[in-house]
């Protein structure tokens, strides 16, 4: 019996309602209905089921007085909802017998939603998770964010360099979200300020409305259901008759065409300036209709507005919506007469900051004109905000500084909680980001290791896995993973290994299948599936992966005759379009494919699988299909990683460096079954430091300087030397994160990693002590601790 809830519910009430759907939502007799046709009327038969849970969740919240967290967030990476709701309501196999009833394959229609990609990586991927264990726990709590018409760009490779297109997941209509136009809020920008008497008076010159699209949020079981609010942006005035009526029909649609850029597109790019105005924009815009919003729903309840701390939290995801502070002061001082300094004191006990990097260009910074222009009150405000911080702290750490607004340190001044997103990175904020901030405020800065939601991350993505574990220890372990230890009496039981394999081989097999169909591509699943999967960036180092491949590859031309472990080297994700080096790295990983995967002596030995791209769901395939996770950063540059949880869930051991939680994992899951290497955070500083510290690595590893040579002569890119010429500039003269001074070490334990993959009994139980260890990494717990050391808020179901 499965974790069923909705008992209620059978099979042909079901196919009944979806039969209704067919008819009176979309229009058609089963007759004509087309796989979309049929995948709308399963997805608004199952948001009907969420509508009761998540009316009574509302409910309740108001009955009991529930303070409410509010989760602020310009990135939300949903994926896809049909399979996740299934899940969580309980009534996945009813939806696919009803469908089979109906000549459907559920999963084809599964298949069939496009992903709702509205985030670029681990953050919004992280608040994902987060809505689903808000939803899991009974937090009452809403995800604000922006209901983007262009998610993150859909990748190609031509001729192995990446291109991007735009994503189109709205040109059909989205089935799970509730159209609100009655809540639609003026957002304003521009102009200027004016004083009368006391009060400051903002003369804004540019209006926009925010008009909200709900969607439901299903926990386990159905137990509660919560809100992910997503703002579009929409003109004033939708038409100028006027413009249409002279003949210009351009201008009579150009209102409505300026408002509907600032909802138009995620920013895939972290490295370009352009855009910056749009872009500060579209942070004003989301977070200032978010604040408005959830202060309309405080005041309805009738409370003091002084108190609003006691009612509401609301959490900064990163500091995209850092304007929350001086907004918030805005509303407080300018329309609700709060003294500045007592505004500025609730405004605090209200916020809290979530980092996510270190990563000094990665932190925002604002020209102050451009600021002053668009947001001239704020901008006014935050002058107040420094000036109040300096005479609390007795510090110089200044939010404005060099025309610049610094939007890390007016998250920081402005919440009354700091988080880190791992043991490791929180210790490296206090040293390094944060430093004099948190030597004037110590008690600022905690810790909130990540988490991932095993529902989708291991109960929905890997049914052979789940059912062994159903088989092993019973069920009620998705809401409660730390059952997950209970495995590990098994582990010394050859039928549950055994077990155990099977369920690994027949995911690699699905991911055999599926590359076949979708890209022609032919893998051996007797071959080890080795897979790094995340945005491409320097310091998450895919490039010491490439160099890794081919020097295997010339090691085994050398001795083709050899004990070699056979693998396939998986590579999954985006660059941003304006990030060159990350592009030039994707190109060489492609070449290098090309050239390995047509050598008849190595090809069977060693294979480069990159499929285009890489998302939610695609993860969902290869996660489960993988024996080896690459988690190779600079040690101190990953703040966290979400994917190394992931992997290691479904029986991927690590290689990997000490750095985010890889820390804690390896504590976890146990020292050895997790492949330690690489320089620690502290060593990586000191050889920064010593001058030539790239060339003298090349020079002492004959491996490493013989794979450099061959990209330099062009032996992967049909003889252009020029090619990788910057890429390699780059590794001799600079190597910022290091891939020389690694790049031994990682080799080295590469074939450590061979040696035990040789023992299929000895690498079963180090998978399977990977899944019994990685309880911890719920973001059921994540949230918990929120709610606890943040929020202060308890569950309203128990
Ligand atoms: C990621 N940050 C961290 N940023 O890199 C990762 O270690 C961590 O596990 C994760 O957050 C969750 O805490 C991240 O994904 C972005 O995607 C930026 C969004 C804004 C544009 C620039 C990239």
């Amino acid at each position: 019996m499965p974790d069923t809830l909705r008992t209620d519910l059978d099979q042909p009430a079901l196919t009944q309602a979806m039969l209704r759907h067919l008819r009176s939502s979309l229009g058609k007799d089963p007759e004509h209905a087309t796989t979309y046709d049929w995948r709308m009327s399963l997805a608004l038969s199952l948001r009907d089921l969420v509508v009761e849970p998540w009316f009574a969740s509302t409910r309740r919240t108001y009955d009991a007085k529930g303070k409410r967290v509010y989760y602020l967030s310009m990135e939300f990476l949903i994926g896809r909802l049909i399979e996740d709701v299934a899940i969580n309501l309980g009534v996945e196999h009813i939806a696919a017998a009803a469908l089979a009833e109906l000549g459907q394959d559920y999963d084809r229609i599964v298949a069939d939603e496009p992903d709702a990609a509205l985030g670029n990586g681990g953050l919004g991927r992280l608040a994902a998770c987060f809505l689903d264990s808000l939803s899991t726990i009974g937090i009452p709590a809403y995800g604000y964010g922006i209901r983007y018409e262009h998610g993150l760009f859909e990748q190609h490779f031509e001729d192995g360099a990446q291109v991007e297109t735009a994503e189109k997941w709205l040109a059909q209509r989205h089935a799970w979200e509730f159209e609100r136009p009655e809540v639609s809020i003026s957002i304003h920008f521009g102009g200027y300020v004016s004083q009368c008497g006391e009060k400051s008076v903002w003369h804004s010159d540019e209006t926009v409305l925010a008009q909200a699209y709900d969607t439901p949020i299903a926990g386990w079981q159905g137990k509660w259901a919560n809100t992910l609010r997503l703002w579009a942006a929409k003109p004033v005035k939708l038409f100028d008759l006027e413009s249409f009526n002279r003949g210009d029909y351009i201008g009579a649609s150009r209102p409505e065409a300026l408002a509907r850029t600032i909802s138009r597109v995620l920013y895939p790019d972290d490295t370009t300036d352009t855009g910056k105005e749009l872009r500060l924009k579209q942070e004003y815009f989301f977070t200032a209709a978010s604040i408005q919003d959830l202060m309309r729903r405080f005041l309805a309840e009738g409370f003091e507005i002084d108190s609003l701390p006691d009612h509401v939290a609301i959490q900064l995801n990163d500091t995209h919506p850092a304007i929350a502070g001086p907004e918030l002061v805005r509303i407080l001082a300018d329309e609700h007469a709060l003294p500045m300094a007592r505004a500025i004191e609730v405004a605090r006990k209200t916020l809290a900051y979530t980092n996510h990097t270190l990563l000094p260009e990665a932190l925002e910074r604002w020209p102050e004109g451009l600021f002053a222009r668009i947001l001239p009150r704020h901008h006014r405000i935050i002058e107040i905000i420094q000036d109040a911080h300096f005479a609390a702290a007795g510090t110089k750490v200044t939010i404005i500084e060099h025309g610049q607004v610094k939007m890390g340190e007016l998250a920081f001044v402005m919440a009354h909680k700091v988080n880190g997103v791992s043991a490791l990175h929180s210790e490296l904020v206090k040293e390094t980001v944060f430093h004099d901030l948190h030597t004037a405020y110590p008690d600022r800065i905690i810790n909130q290791t990540n988490g991932i939601t095993p529902r989708r991350w291991l109960y929905s993505c890997n049914p052979a896995l789940r059912a062994l574990i159903d088989d092993t220890i019973g069920q009620g372990w998705a809401a409660d993973l730390e059952r997950l230890s209970e495995l590990r009496s098994s582990v010394e039981d050859a039928a549950f290994r055994e077990a155990y394999r099977a369920a690994k081989r027949s995911n690699k097999e699905r991911l055999a299948e599926w590359l076949k169909a979708r890209d022609r591509i032919t893998v051996n699943p007797d071959a080890m599936f080795d897979t790094q999967i995340k945005r491409i960036h320097e310091y998450k180092r895919q490039l010491m992966n490439i160099l890794e491949t081919i020097a295997l590859w010339n090691d085994i031309r050398d001795d083709p005759n050899g004990d070699w472990t056979p693998r396939v080297k998986i590579f999954g994700g985006k660059a941003a379009p304006g990030y060159v080096m990350a592009k030039s790295i994707i190109h060489l990983i492609n070449d290098v494919a090309k050239m390995l995967n047509a050598d008849p002596t190595t090809r069977d030995l060693l294979q480069v699988v990159y499929p285009e791209n890489y998302n939610v769901s695609m993860a969902e395939l290869l996660i489960p299909a993988s024996d080896l996770s690459e988690q190779i950063s600079t040690a101190g540059k990953e703040a966290s990683g979400t994917g190394n949880m992931k992997l290691s869930l479904n029986g991927s051991p690590t290689i990997g460096t000490l750095d985010g939680a890889n820390v804690e994992i390896r504590d976890h899951v146990g020292v050895e079954n997790f492949f330690l290497f690489g320089l620690t955070a502290r060593d990586v500083t000191k050889r920064r430091s010593v001058p030539g510290f790239a060339r003298a690595a090349i020079e002492a590893s004959p491996r490493l300087a013989r794979v450099l040579g061959q990209i330099a002569d062009g032996t992967f890119s049909g003889g252009d030397s020029d090619r990788y010429a910057a890429l390699l500039h780059n590794v001799w003269d600079h190597d910022y994160f290091l891939v020389t001074c690694d790049f031994d070490s990682y080799f080295n334990t590469q074939r450590e990693v061979d040696g035990v993959y040789r023992d299929p009994e000895a690498w079963t139980r180090m998978a399977a002590l990977n899944t019994a260890g990685m309880g911890w990494f719920s973001s059921d717990r994540t949230i918990r601790g929120y709610a606890s050391d943040i929020w202060n808020v308890r569950p309203l179901v128990v």
